[in-house]
Protein backbone atom coordinates (compact mmCIF):
# COMPACT_ATOMS: atom_id res chain seq x y z
CA UNK A 1 0.00 0.00 0.00
CA UNK A 2 1.26 3.19 -0.98
CA UNK A 3 2.20 5.70 2.01
CA UNK A 4 -0.24 8.50 2.53
CA UNK A 5 0.75 12.36 1.49
CA UNK A 6 0.70 15.26 3.64
CA UNK A 7 0.80 18.84 2.59
CA UNK A 8 2.09 20.75 4.86
CA UNK A 9 0.71 24.63 3.18
CA UNK A 10 3.39 27.71 5.19
CA UNK A 11 7.00 26.11 6.19
CA UNK A 12 7.22 28.74 9.05
CA UNK A 13 7.61 27.67 12.39
CA UNK A 14 4.68 25.49 12.73
CA UNK A 15 5.21 24.18 9.61
CA UNK A 16 8.73 22.92 9.74
CA UNK A 17 7.86 21.34 13.81
CA UNK A 18 4.68 19.69 11.67
CA UNK A 19 6.81 18.50 9.31
CA UNK A 20 9.33 16.52 11.97
CA UNK A 21 6.37 15.61 13.91
CA UNK A 22 4.45 13.69 10.89
CA UNK A 23 8.22 12.25 9.45
CA UNK A 24 8.89 11.23 13.25
CA UNK A 25 5.60 9.27 13.28
CA UNK A 26 6.14 8.36 9.72
CA UNK A 27 2.82 9.28 9.07
CA UNK A 28 3.59 9.27 5.42
CA UNK A 29 5.57 11.20 2.55
CA UNK A 30 5.52 14.87 3.11
CA UNK A 31 5.78 17.83 1.05
CA UNK A 32 5.99 21.37 2.14
CA UNK A 33 4.82 24.14 0.30
CA UNK A 34 5.72 27.92 0.86
CA UNK A 35 5.88 30.63 -1.71
CA UNK A 36 9.69 31.49 0.24
CA UNK A 37 11.86 30.17 -1.89
CA UNK A 38 13.87 27.81 -0.25
CA UNK A 39 12.78 27.61 3.13
CA UNK A 40 10.21 24.67 2.59
CA UNK A 41 12.82 22.97 0.48
CA UNK A 42 16.07 23.65 3.07
CA UNK A 43 13.51 22.63 6.27
CA UNK A 44 13.07 19.38 3.80
CA UNK A 45 16.22 18.51 3.10
CA UNK A 46 17.02 18.92 6.93
CA UNK A 47 14.48 17.06 7.97
CA UNK A 48 15.55 13.99 5.94
CA UNK A 49 18.50 13.68 6.91
CA UNK A 50 17.23 13.60 10.45
CA UNK A 51 15.72 10.22 8.96
CA UNK A 52 18.94 7.90 9.07
CA UNK A 53 19.42 8.63 12.60
CA UNK A 54 15.55 8.28 14.34
CA UNK A 55 14.89 5.52 11.55
CA UNK A 56 11.86 6.63 9.86
CA UNK A 57 11.04 6.06 6.08
CA UNK A 58 9.26 9.25 4.68
CA UNK A 59 9.89 11.16 1.72
CA UNK A 60 10.13 14.76 2.11
CA UNK A 61 10.12 17.45 -0.13
CA UNK A 62 10.08 21.45 -0.25
CA UNK A 63 7.64 23.15 -3.17
CA UNK A 64 7.14 26.23 -4.52
CA UNK A 65 4.43 25.17 -6.82
CA UNK A 66 1.04 24.48 -5.82
CA UNK A 67 1.18 21.45 -8.57
CA UNK A 68 3.25 19.54 -5.63
CA UNK A 69 0.50 19.21 -3.19
CA UNK A 70 -1.38 16.97 -6.30
CA UNK A 71 -3.59 14.06 -4.34
CA UNK A 72 -2.48 15.33 -0.64
CA UNK A 73 -4.68 12.84 1.64
CA UNK A 74 -4.25 15.64 4.19
CA UNK A 75 -3.41 19.29 3.94
CA UNK A 76 -2.44 21.61 7.00
CA UNK A 77 -2.32 25.10 6.37
CA UNK A 78 -0.17 27.74 8.45
CA UNK A 79 0.20 30.33 5.54
CA UNK A 80 -0.13 33.36 6.36
CA UNK A 81 1.66 36.31 8.77
CA UNK A 82 1.05 35.96 12.68
CA UNK A 83 0.06 39.92 14.10
CA UNK A 84 2.86 42.12 14.80
CA UNK A 85 3.41 44.91 16.76
CA UNK A 86 1.52 48.04 15.89
CA UNK A 87 -0.73 45.98 13.54
CA UNK A 88 -5.08 45.73 14.22
CA UNK A 89 -6.84 42.48 14.18
CA UNK A 90 -8.52 43.75 10.78
CA UNK A 91 -5.11 44.36 9.13
CA UNK A 92 -3.75 40.58 9.75
CA UNK A 93 -7.81 39.52 8.85
CA UNK A 94 -7.08 41.60 5.25
CA UNK A 95 -4.09 39.73 4.68
CA UNK A 96 -4.49 36.39 5.42
CA UNK A 97 -7.63 36.55 4.07
CA UNK A 98 -5.78 37.14 0.90
CA UNK A 99 -3.83 34.27 1.76
CA UNK A 100 -6.54 32.02 2.09
CA UNK A 101 -8.08 32.70 -1.16
CA UNK A 102 -4.66 31.69 -2.74
CA UNK A 103 -4.35 28.21 -0.92
CA UNK A 104 -8.18 27.51 -0.89
CA UNK A 105 -8.01 28.12 -4.84
CA UNK A 106 -4.66 25.86 -4.73
CA UNK A 107 -6.88 23.20 -2.69
CA UNK A 108 -9.55 22.93 -4.69
CA UNK A 109 -7.44 22.22 -7.83
CA UNK A 110 -4.73 19.70 -6.85
CA UNK A 111 -5.82 18.08 -3.63
CA UNK A 112 -9.88 18.38 -3.77
CA UNK A 113 -9.80 14.95 -1.86
CA UNK A 114 -8.15 15.88 1.02
CA UNK A 115 -8.78 16.49 4.76
CA UNK A 116 -8.18 20.06 5.20
CA UNK A 117 -6.82 21.32 9.05
CA UNK A 118 -6.39 25.23 9.44
CA UNK A 119 -3.96 26.90 11.64
CA UNK A 120 -3.98 30.63 10.84
CA UNK A 121 -5.50 33.29 12.44
CA UNK A 122 -7.84 34.42 13.12
CA UNK A 123 -8.47 30.75 13.04
CA UNK A 124 -12.37 30.77 13.54
CA UNK A 125 -12.52 32.79 10.41
CA UNK A 126 -10.13 31.66 8.58
CA UNK A 127 -11.49 28.09 8.48
CA UNK A 128 -14.46 29.58 7.50
CA UNK A 129 -13.14 31.72 4.37
CA UNK A 130 -10.65 28.51 3.58
CA UNK A 131 -14.33 26.64 3.57
CA UNK A 132 -15.69 29.21 1.02
CA UNK A 133 -12.57 29.58 -1.23
CA UNK A 134 -11.83 25.47 -1.39
CA UNK A 135 -15.28 24.63 -1.95
CA UNK A 136 -14.73 21.65 -0.45
CA UNK A 137 -17.48 19.64 1.90
CA UNK A 138 -17.80 20.96 5.54
CA UNK A 139 -16.77 17.76 6.82
CA UNK A 140 -13.31 18.01 5.20
CA UNK A 141 -12.28 21.13 6.50
CA UNK A 142 -11.79 21.82 10.14
CA UNK A 143 -9.82 24.58 12.50
CA UNK A 144 -7.23 23.39 15.46
CA UNK A 145 -7.64 25.95 18.20
CA UNK A 146 -9.31 23.78 20.79
CA UNK A 147 -6.99 20.81 20.81
CA UNK A 148 -4.29 23.46 21.79
CA UNK A 149 -6.26 25.39 24.21
CA UNK A 150 -6.72 22.08 26.10
CA UNK A 151 -3.52 21.14 25.73
CA UNK A 152 -2.36 23.95 27.77
CA UNK A 153 -5.51 24.13 30.13
CA UNK A 154 -4.75 20.15 30.99
CA UNK A 155 -0.22 21.51 32.08
CA UNK A 156 -1.61 23.86 34.02
CA UNK A 157 -4.09 21.36 35.77
CA UNK A 158 -1.41 18.66 35.78
CA UNK A 159 0.55 21.09 37.59
CA UNK A 160 -1.72 21.92 40.21
CA UNK A 161 -2.66 19.15 41.25
CA UNK A 162 0.90 17.22 41.04
CA UNK A 163 -0.06 14.06 38.74
CA UNK A 164 0.65 13.05 35.34
CA UNK A 165 -0.98 14.94 31.78
CA UNK A 166 -2.18 11.73 30.80
CA UNK A 167 -4.67 11.16 33.69
CA UNK A 168 -5.54 15.06 32.94
CA UNK A 169 -8.54 15.21 30.64
CA UNK A 170 -10.39 18.90 29.75
CA UNK A 171 -12.43 20.94 27.28
CA UNK A 172 -11.94 24.00 25.72
CA UNK A 173 -14.63 25.50 23.45
CA UNK A 174 -15.69 28.08 21.50
CA UNK A 175 -13.79 30.62 19.52
CA UNK A 176 -9.99 30.77 19.67
CA UNK A 177 -9.44 34.20 21.31
CA UNK A 178 -10.27 35.89 24.73
CA UNK A 179 -13.57 34.79 24.68
CA UNK A 180 -12.47 30.79 24.85
CA UNK A 181 -14.46 28.92 27.46
CA UNK A 182 -12.33 26.11 29.27
CA UNK A 183 -15.29 23.92 30.32
CA UNK A 184 -14.78 23.53 34.03
CA UNK A 185 -17.25 20.71 34.65
CA UNK A 186 -16.18 18.45 31.86
CA UNK A 187 -12.19 18.77 32.80
CA UNK A 188 -11.33 16.05 35.14
CA UNK A 189 -8.20 13.89 36.92
CA UNK A 190 -8.89 10.12 35.54
CA UNK A 191 -12.44 10.76 35.79
CA UNK A 192 -13.24 12.64 38.86
CA UNK A 193 -14.91 16.09 37.85
CA UNK A 194 -12.93 19.28 38.65
CA UNK A 195 -15.58 20.55 41.06
CA UNK A 196 -15.19 17.34 43.10
CA UNK A 197 -11.79 18.04 43.61
CA UNK A 198 -11.83 20.99 44.74
CA UNK A 199 -14.83 19.54 47.56
CA UNK A 200 -11.71 16.76 48.32
CA UNK A 201 -9.23 20.29 49.07
CA UNK A 202 -6.65 19.38 45.83
CA UNK A 203 -7.38 23.04 44.92
CA UNK A 204 -9.87 26.27 44.98
CA UNK A 205 -12.22 27.47 42.61
CA UNK A 206 -10.37 30.74 43.12
CA UNK A 207 -6.65 28.89 42.17
CA UNK A 208 -8.77 27.09 39.46
CA UNK A 209 -10.24 30.31 37.82
CA UNK A 210 -6.93 31.73 37.67
CA UNK A 211 -5.83 28.67 35.56
CA UNK A 212 -8.61 29.19 33.55
CA UNK A 213 -7.49 32.83 32.74
CA UNK A 214 -3.64 31.95 32.28
CA UNK A 215 -5.11 29.42 29.83
CA UNK A 216 -7.02 32.16 28.09
CA UNK A 217 -4.18 34.19 27.42
CA UNK A 218 -1.96 31.16 27.15
CA UNK A 219 -0.80 31.90 23.34
CA UNK A 220 -0.37 35.79 24.72
CA UNK A 221 1.97 34.67 27.46
CA UNK A 222 4.42 33.04 24.78
CA UNK A 223 4.06 35.92 21.99
CA UNK A 224 5.61 37.94 25.67
CA UNK A 225 8.35 35.34 25.84
CA UNK A 226 9.64 34.81 22.73
CA UNK A 227 9.29 38.31 21.45
CA UNK A 228 9.71 37.37 17.88
CA UNK A 229 6.86 35.26 17.40
CA UNK A 230 4.06 33.12 18.70
CA UNK A 231 4.06 29.00 19.86
CA UNK A 232 4.77 26.54 17.43
CA UNK A 233 5.55 23.39 19.53
CA UNK A 234 1.95 22.56 21.07
CA UNK A 235 0.72 24.03 17.95
CA UNK A 236 2.31 21.69 15.83
CA UNK A 237 1.41 18.76 18.24
CA UNK A 238 -2.12 19.35 18.37
CA UNK A 239 -2.59 19.36 14.36
CA UNK A 240 -0.88 16.18 13.76
CA UNK A 241 -3.13 14.98 16.71
CA UNK A 242 -6.11 15.94 14.04
CA UNK A 243 -4.37 14.54 11.14
CA UNK A 244 -3.52 11.25 12.91
CA UNK A 245 -7.20 10.86 14.30
CA UNK A 246 -7.98 11.23 10.38
CA UNK A 247 -5.51 9.01 8.47
CA UNK A 248 -5.97 5.97 10.99
CA UNK A 249 -9.25 6.50 11.33
CA UNK A 250 -9.15 6.57 15.39
CA UNK A 251 -12.21 8.34 15.98
CA UNK A 252 -10.79 10.41 18.33
CA UNK A 253 -13.45 12.57 20.25
CA UNK A 254 -11.71 15.96 20.04
CA UNK A 255 -12.52 19.78 20.65
CA UNK A 256 -11.80 21.43 16.99
CA UNK A 257 -13.27 24.25 14.88
CA UNK A 258 -16.27 23.13 13.48
CA UNK A 259 -18.59 24.17 10.51
CA UNK A 260 -22.44 23.97 12.69
CA UNK A 261 -25.81 23.78 11.21
CA UNK A 262 -27.98 24.48 14.07
CA UNK A 263 -25.91 22.67 17.15
CA UNK A 264 -25.83 24.58 19.84
CA UNK A 265 -28.11 26.93 18.49
CA UNK A 266 -25.62 28.32 15.68
CA UNK A 267 -25.77 28.34 12.19
CA UNK A 268 -23.12 28.10 9.43
CA UNK A 269 -20.17 29.05 11.10
CA UNK A 270 -17.10 27.94 12.69
CA UNK A 271 -17.16 27.27 16.20
CA UNK A 272 -15.10 25.29 18.89
CA UNK A 273 -16.92 22.31 19.84
CA UNK A 274 -16.20 18.78 20.50
CA UNK A 275 -16.22 16.60 17.25
CA UNK A 276 -15.16 12.72 16.21
CA UNK A 277 -12.29 12.77 13.72
CA UNK A 278 -12.28 9.57 11.53
CA UNK A 279 -11.71 8.22 8.42
CA UNK A 280 -15.05 10.24 7.25
CA UNK A 281 -13.53 13.77 8.20
CA UNK A 282 -15.75 15.58 11.03
CA UNK A 283 -18.02 12.34 11.18
CA UNK A 284 -19.73 14.22 14.43
CA UNK A 285 -20.69 16.76 16.38
CA UNK A 286 -21.05 16.36 20.11
CA UNK A 287 -23.83 18.52 21.78
CA UNK A 288 -22.74 18.37 25.39
CA UNK A 289 -25.31 19.99 28.06
CA UNK A 290 -23.51 23.55 29.25
CA UNK A 291 -24.31 24.85 32.25
CA UNK A 292 -25.44 28.36 32.32
CA UNK A 293 -22.07 30.55 32.84
CA UNK A 294 -20.65 28.16 30.02
CA UNK A 295 -23.30 28.51 27.24
CA UNK A 296 -22.85 32.42 28.41
CA UNK A 297 -19.54 32.50 28.05
CA UNK A 298 -19.84 30.16 24.43
CA UNK A 299 -22.15 32.67 23.38
CA UNK A 300 -20.54 35.75 23.54
CA UNK A 301 -17.46 33.72 22.04
CA UNK A 302 -19.88 32.60 19.05
CA UNK A 303 -20.84 36.37 18.81
CA UNK A 304 -17.24 37.24 18.43
CA UNK A 305 -17.12 35.22 15.72
CA UNK A 306 -19.92 36.16 13.98
CA UNK A 307 -18.11 40.16 13.93
CA UNK A 308 -14.94 38.40 12.71
CA UNK A 309 -16.85 36.80 9.70
CA UNK A 310 -18.80 39.89 9.16
CA UNK A 311 -14.92 42.18 8.96
CA UNK A 312 -14.15 38.88 6.68
CA UNK A 313 -17.22 39.83 4.00
CA UNK A 314 -16.57 43.57 3.87
CA UNK A 315 -13.08 42.93 2.49
CA UNK A 316 -14.24 40.74 0.37
CA UNK A 317 -17.52 40.78 -1.23
CA UNK A 318 -17.45 37.68 -2.85
CA UNK A 319 -18.38 35.82 0.51
CA UNK A 320 -21.72 37.48 0.88
P1 LIG B 1 5.46 31.81 10.35
O1 LIG B 1 6.68 31.17 10.95
O2 LIG B 1 5.49 33.26 10.00
O3 LIG B 1 5.07 30.94 9.04
C1 LIG B 1 4.11 31.33 8.12
C2 LIG B 1 4.60 30.93 6.75
O4 LIG B 1 3.56 31.22 5.80
C3 LIG B 1 5.85 31.70 6.29
O5 LIG B 1 6.89 30.78 5.99
C4 LIG B 1 5.37 32.45 5.05
O6 LIG B 1 6.36 32.55 4.03
C5 LIG B 1 4.21 31.57 4.60
N1 LIG B 1 3.25 32.24 3.71
C6 LIG B 1 2.82 33.52 3.73
N2 LIG B 1 1.95 33.74 2.72
C7 LIG B 1 1.83 32.56 2.06
C8 LIG B 1 1.07 32.13 0.94
N3 LIG B 1 0.27 32.97 0.28
N4 LIG B 1 1.18 30.84 0.55
C9 LIG B 1 2.00 29.99 1.20
N5 LIG B 1 2.73 30.33 2.27
C10 LIG B 1 2.65 31.60 2.69
O7 LIG B 1 4.22 31.61 11.31
P2 LIG B 1 3.90 30.36 12.28
O8 LIG B 1 4.21 29.08 11.60
O9 LIG B 1 4.48 30.64 13.63
O10 LIG B 1 2.30 30.55 12.43
C11 LIG B 1 1.48 30.33 11.32
C12 LIG B 1 0.05 30.79 11.60
O11 LIG B 1 -0.50 30.01 12.66
C13 LIG B 1 -0.09 32.26 12.04
O12 LIG B 1 -1.22 32.83 11.40
C14 LIG B 1 -0.32 32.15 13.54
O13 LIG B 1 -1.02 33.27 14.04
C15 LIG B 1 -1.14 30.88 13.60
N6 LIG B 1 -1.20 30.21 14.91
C16 LIG B 1 -2.39 29.68 15.27
C17 LIG B 1 -2.53 29.03 16.47
C18 LIG B 1 -3.85 28.46 16.86
O14 LIG B 1 -3.98 27.86 17.89
C19 LIG B 1 -4.99 28.62 15.98
C20 LIG B 1 -1.42 28.89 17.33
C21 LIG B 1 -0.21 29.43 16.92
C22 LIG B 1 -0.10 30.10 15.71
Amino acid sequence: MARKKIALIGAGMIGGTLAHLAAMKELGDIVLFDIAEGTPQGKALDIAQSGPVEGFDADLKGANSYEDIAGADVCIVTAGVPRKPGMSRDDLLGINLKVMKAVGEGIKAHAPNAFVICITNPLDAMVWALREYSGLPHNMVVGMAGVLDSARFRHFLADEFKVSVEDVTAFVLGGHGDTMVPVVEYSTVAGIPLPDLIKMGWSTSERIEKIVQRTRSGGGEIVGLLKTGSAFYAPATSGIAMAESYLKDKKRLLPCAAHLTGQYGVDDLYVGVPVVIGAGGVERVVEIDLKDEAKANFQTSVDAVKELLVACKGIDSSLN
